[in-house]
């Protein structure tokens, strides 16, 4: 069956910055010309000293090497806020949605954002923080979050931002590993209506954190917390007469932007490097054309900063582009299924960008909730973060578009810094579930999984890989360039490897069909089935355990865990309960198993490989197609897996 395709429509199309045969003409350029299309679009930003030279990358397996605009200067801060303050200086830069919908939301102008940050910059100095320095930001969803993110930026510092939903082991682990000076904190996190405590989680992350390492605290909720002489202060208090003006500090393109950690396969979160350049440029270019963002427009991105869609599309893109761009900090359901549309009804959002999780949640709850809202100012509807189902596009579309607005789903990843594929507003009519066509400088490949052959016709489906660098692709791993070149380059030489299956259809349009290495997509957040297992075998009744995804129908894909007892354990309801909350524990609620079942054994080859394709067809309940089970060491644990399968009603 051929989906409808959905043509853009006259508003769209008239208001629109290109059309589809601009598209096809630059995306055309972008592929003939990369440096002469890359060094007009560089010019987006403002550079202390211009580039000479544009591109310098190369994804050959041993020297894997991305530089861009390498010999140019410039700050990030610089240009996401002090090069709009002659023109927009009395704009709101941020408009602050609390998450009690009574209390007073805060707009925050140009010349305010600058003081603020200013200040904040002054204060990590005065803590001892220098250019290259690497700062942890485990914070609210508050404007101090975009504060101290820009102030790092200012200095020079390298921030890492971490979720706040991480446990304290998941914030020590990465304040560790990026041997951070400052964790900059809050009290605690109001969110849906309940305090997260914030400030309690750093203290635990600081028992297994090095010696020296410094909290600022911004006080938010007013809940009491013990401040640790010499150890921790007050933001407030370290603001008390101090200057808001701080020079900015001139990097070079490629100096590091930020860390940002993100799960892999295998092993520990990585932390993904982003720098200065290159990023802003392909955060800004990315948030005009795939949003339409024309000045003035309010653009709300209902992300998490601690996510990579909060730092490009939150805060860097959209500041970099002179945006009002809105902060929320509550949740889609609280008070109630209407949160999403009061706001924008009440701040006339005029793009907005969320994810499938969100829009399948709220769809659950009744059109009704959508309904009551004026939402006639919204011109564009975005996704990201997994495959958007066609049920929930079509009710995104007609509940919430009215069918007049277009929707955008921006495939895209921590690593590629920005949108990858997305069609555009105007330009590119979109069929339901199809992220549509590359941006441009973007060379997507589909490979056959098997050989690794480039498959070069037009309709085709294998694994998506990109043939050439663009500039906002991730520079290393912290600390370990050798496993950046072995996750993303060894496995197809000559290519980036997304990790993500895909198909290509006749009209060259692409289709994600989801990871196809042992990362799960829960949520919308990424996980890798690693990190729970090895949270589980960290509990001391657990001897075993293998976690694989399988569809659910809120969160995209669900967590079950296949977990064998020690020894003599007893296998009660008492202790599944205690398992769940001791993944809670070790790394956040969003990783909290929705199944876990007792397994006597784990299917295993003779070498004693754990077989998690059989794990996962059992998960799935679709054990009448398991395959081949003959390499299995023992292959009556399989038989014994179906028929104890939880039954998930
Ligand atoms: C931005 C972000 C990346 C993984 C990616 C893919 C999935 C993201 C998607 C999508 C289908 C889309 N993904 N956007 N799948 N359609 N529009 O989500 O980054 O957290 O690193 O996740 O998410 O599987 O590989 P990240």
């Amino acid at each position: 069956m051929t989906p409808q395709l959905h043509e853009p429509n006259e508003e769209t199309r008239a208001r629109a910055h290109i059309d589809r045969a601009g598209y096809d003409r630059m995306y055309a350029q972008s592929m003939q010309d990369p440096e002469g299309f890359w060094a007009r679009e560089g010019k987006r930003l403002d550079w202390i000293k211009p580039y000479s030279k544009v591109k310098d990358t190369d994804f050959t397996l041993g020297q894997v090497s991305i530089k861009w605009f390498e010999d140019g200067t410039l700050n990030v801060a610089q240009n996401c806020v002090d090069r709009h303050l002659a023109t927009r200086g009395t704009q709101t830069a941020i408009i602050w949605e609390p998450d009690d919908p009574e209390a007073e939301a805060q707009h925050i102008t140009y010349q305010q954002l600058h003081s603020h940050v200013g200040k904040m910059a002054n204060v990590l100095k005065k803590m001892g923080v220098e250019k290259g320095d690497r700062v942890v930001i485990y914070m609210p969803m508050i404007p101090q979050a975009a504060y101290a993110m820009l102030a790092c930026a200012r200095i020079g510092a390298i921030h890492s931002v971490v979720f706040a939903g991480f446990s304290p082991d998941a914030l020590s682990a990465r304040v560790t590993g990026c041997d951070a000076k400052v964790v900059i904190t809050a009290d605690e996190a109001p969110r849906g209506g309940r305090n997260t405590p914030l400030k309690i989680n750093a203290d635990k992350a600081f028992e297994k954190c090095p010696e020296g390492t410094q909290m600022l605290v911004v006080k938010r909720s007013g809940g009491a917390v013990e401040m640790v002489e010499g150890r921790d202060h007050w933001l407030h208090e370290m603001e008390d007469g101090l200057s808001d003006d701080c020079p900015a500090e001139e990097m070079g393109a490629e100096d590091p932007l930020f860390i940002l950690y993100t799960s892999g396969s295998t092993g520990q979160p990585k932390g993904v490097v982003h720098t200065t350049g290159g990023y802003l440029a392909y955060a800004a270019m990315t948030h005009q054309y795939s949003f339409d963002y024309h000045d003035g427009d309010v653009f709300w991105c209902t992300a998490d900063v601690g996510w990579v869609t909060g730092h490009s599309y939150i805060v860097y893109g959209p500041l970099a582009n002179g945006a009002t761009t809105l902060m929320f900090e509550g949740v889609p359901t609280w008070p109630d299924a209407s949160r999403f549309w009061q706001i924008c009804e009440k701040h006339k959002v005029n793009q907005f960008y969320t994810a499938p999780t969100a829009i399948r949640a709220l769809m659950g709850k009744g059109d009704h909730w959508a309904e009551g809202a004026d939402l006639s100012s919204l011109k564009v509807l975005g996704t990201v973060g997994e495959p958007i189902n066609p049920e929930a596009w079509e009710w995104y579309d007609r509940v919430i578009g009215k069918g007049r607005v277009p929707i955008v789903d921006t495939w895209w990843q921590t690593e590629t810094g920005g949108h990858m594929i997305t069609s555009l507003p105007g330009a590119i009519a979109t069929k339901p579930g199809s992220a549509t066509l590359p941006v441009f400088g973007v060379k997507p490949v589909v490979l056959d999984p098997q050989s690794g052959a480039v498959i070069e016709e037009t309709e085709a489906e294998g694994v998506l890989a990109i043939a050439d660098s663009w500039p906002g692709q991730m520079r290393t791993i912290w600390g370990d360039h050798d496993r950046f070149e072995q996750t993303y380059f060894s496995q197809y030489k000559g290519y980036y490897f997304s990790g993500d299956g895909c198909r290509r259809d006749a009209d060259g349009y692409y289709w994600i069909t989801g990871r196809v290495d042992d990362v799960i997509n829960v949520s919308g957040h990424r996980m890798g089935t690693a990190e729970v297992e090895s949270a589980l075998v960290a509990h001391k009744a657990v001897s075993e355990a293998a976690v694989v995804g399988y569809p659910h129908e809120i969160k995209g894909q669900g967590i079950y865990a296949y977990v064998t007892l020690m020894e003599g354990v007893k296998a009660t309801e008492e202790l599944r309960k205690a398992l769940e909350d001791w993944v809670r524990q070790e790394i956040g609620p969003i990783a909290k198993p929705d199944c876990i079942q007792w397994a006597p054994g784990l299917p295993k080859t003779r070498s004693g490989k754990i077989m998690r394709r059989i794990l996962r067809k059992i998960a799935e309940n679709d054990h009448g197609s398991l395959g081949d089970t003959s390499t299995l060491a023992e292959p009556q644990v399989v038989e014994e897996l179906i028929e104890n399968r939880m039954n998930r009603g």
